[in-house]
């Protein structure tokens, strides 16, 4: 019964795992209902209302158990019995969800998993009690067996566990789909993108966007849950709702959101249009105190983060953000309401699932990253990254085209210049942006001739300042030092 208890939960614990339509258990309860005579099945409904289904499933179970105290019983004189009867209900429960509307074939693999479960059981718990084998007593079976129990309540609990999140998840992604936003589809702005063959676009699509988080498996909050309370240096605290922040009237803007941990090259980078609420009107709001420098914010899984006050209420903008690049949020990207700050690395200001800003002094707090050895405040660095062509690439000599982006956001970029070979440097052609807190997308036609070359790529901002050349590595504030890229040219 032990063995049959482990198949069990086994099974319906990869079922959750690789979250089939239908666990086998259910799979083969449902034939058993479909296989009961029309005639019986009357009565039991009439006796058991809609209680039918965890009856069904009740009564296989039993059976089973039933099933697996024979095989037990024969596992050590009979093991032959024994065998054919789990290969037998092997058989018939892989039948069972291959014959199911939506069969899977991980519903396959976690099918034979429990056989397999039921066999290391039998094979643990029956030799234990074995005459011949040097441990061979009760003492020992009832630890093995006791094991074997700890192992599937375990199971049990965690299958459970993970279905339920399953099903918190769906429902939550049903309720952001029926959000009544002010969201309008947006487009890229004419001229943003150079349309480059294989360059990846300017606007990065929501299921490209690179994630970052400290969360194993994002914190799932329905708006209609959320709030965010304002607290600490301010001359009176306020918590403000989902319907409060947006009846306030959604601002959008382009922002590129980096994060410290890009290297050189690296595709720790997106650009998408933020919808959301202006966080210096809510700081406004609230009355920030003389002497504050930092705004603490804290998500609803305890992630903290302090951002430079000045940056949040300079003007710039600095977002609560509630919708991405035309559609709510996605969960991923902090739903319901996250911060987007432009010109900071993603760690000192993007706060994701955001529900609480302490107003307060960088003296007093230390946020979670800075208290890792990173950087206090992050600011962006001046960086650039060639896309064109892919590093370690073959391409055919002749005319080519070398193309990239670069970035300091909340400064803009006046300049980008390519060269091969440690040649004369080339300005690129820069695709326009009518602001300062994007990515610019950059190219340049190369002639190249056949052989091996190297390319290499810098920056200059809208300060005139070039970017450096000398390498950083991302830690403790952001990595620096030019892309470099080798490629082979042949004819
Ligand atoms: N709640 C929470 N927000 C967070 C983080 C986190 O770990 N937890 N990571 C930050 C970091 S380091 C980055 S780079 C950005 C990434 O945002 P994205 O996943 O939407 O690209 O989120 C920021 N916001
Ligand atoms: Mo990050």
């Amino acid at each position: 019964m032990l063995a049959v208890g482990a198949a069990l939960t086994v099974s319906e614990l990869l079922a959750a795992v690789f979250d089939v339509p239908e666990s086998p258990l259910l799979a083969v309860a449902q034939h058993a209902v479909d296989l009961t005579p029309a005639p019986l099945i009357k009565p039991i409904i009439d006796l058991v209302g809609t209680a039918d289904k965890p009856l069904a499933v009740a009564v296989t179970v039993v059976v089973l158990l039933a099933l697996g105290a024979v095989a037990g019983r024969a596992w050590i004189e009979r093991r032959q019995v024994s065998l054919t009867l789990v290969g037998g209900f092997t058989a018939l429960g892989t039948l069972a969800v291959l014959t199911r509307p939506e069969p899977s074939a991980a519903a396959v693999v976690a099918t034979v998993a429990g056989a397999a479960a039921a066999l290391a059981v039998l094979h643990l718990l029956q030799d234990r009690l074995a005459e011949d084998a040097p441990d061979g007593t009760r003492r020992s079976f009832l630890v093995g067996a006791a094991v074997v129990l700890v192992g599937i309540v375990a199971s049990g609990v965690g299958g459970q566990l993970l279905a339920e999140r399953r099903r918190r998840r769906a429902e939550l992604e049903r309720a952001r789909a029926s959000l009544d936003l002010p969201l309008e589809p947006t487009s890229t702005p004419a001229g943003a993108d150079l349309g480059i063959d294989g360059q990846r676009p300017w606007t990065t699509p929501n299921r490209d966007f690179y994630r970052i988080d400290t969360a194993l498996s994002p914190p799932l909050l329905d708006a209609s849950e959320w709030s965010l309370r304002i607290h600490g240096l301010v001359d009176r605290e306020i918590t403000v709702t989902y319907d409060d922040l947006v009846a306030r009237g959604l601002t959008e803007a382009w922002v590129t959101l980096c994060c410290v941990s890009n290297e050189v090259g690296g595709d720790l980078i997106g650009n998408a249009n933020w919808s959301g609420v202006p966080m210096a009107d809510l700081l406004a709001e609230a009355g920030v105190q003389d002497g504050a420098d930092c705004l603490l914010s804290t998500s609803v899984d305890g992630w903290t983060c302090g951002t430079p006050l000045e940056a949040v209420t300079d003007g710039r903008n600095a977002l609560l953000a509630v919708g991405m690049n035309g559609e709510p949020l996605p969960v991923r990207h902090g739903f319901p309401v996250r911060q987007v700050i432009p010109g900071l690395y993603g760690y000192v200001s993007a706060t994701k699932w955001v529900v609480d800003w302490e107003v307060t002094r960088f003296a007093e707090v230390e946020a979670y990253w800075t208290q890792r050895g990173w950087g206090e405040r992050g600011p962006i660095k001046t960086q650039s990254r060639i896309d064109l062509p892919a590093p370690n690439s073959t391409v055919r000599a002749g005319q080519q085209v070398i193309a990239g982006v670069a970035w300091h956001q909340h400064t803009g970029i006046s300049a980008v210049e390519v060269r091969v070979d440690e040649g004369d440097w080339v300005g690129a052609t820069i695709g326009e942006v009518d602001t300062v807190d994007t990515w610019v997308q950059w190219s340049v036609p190369w002639d190249a001739t056949p052989g091996r070359h190297t390319i290499e790529v810098r920056a200059t901002d809208a300060d005139g300042r070039v970017q450096t050349q000398e390498r950083a590595d991302v830690l403790p504030d952001g990595a620096t030092g030019w892309h470099s890229v080798d490629v082979a040219a042949q004819a």
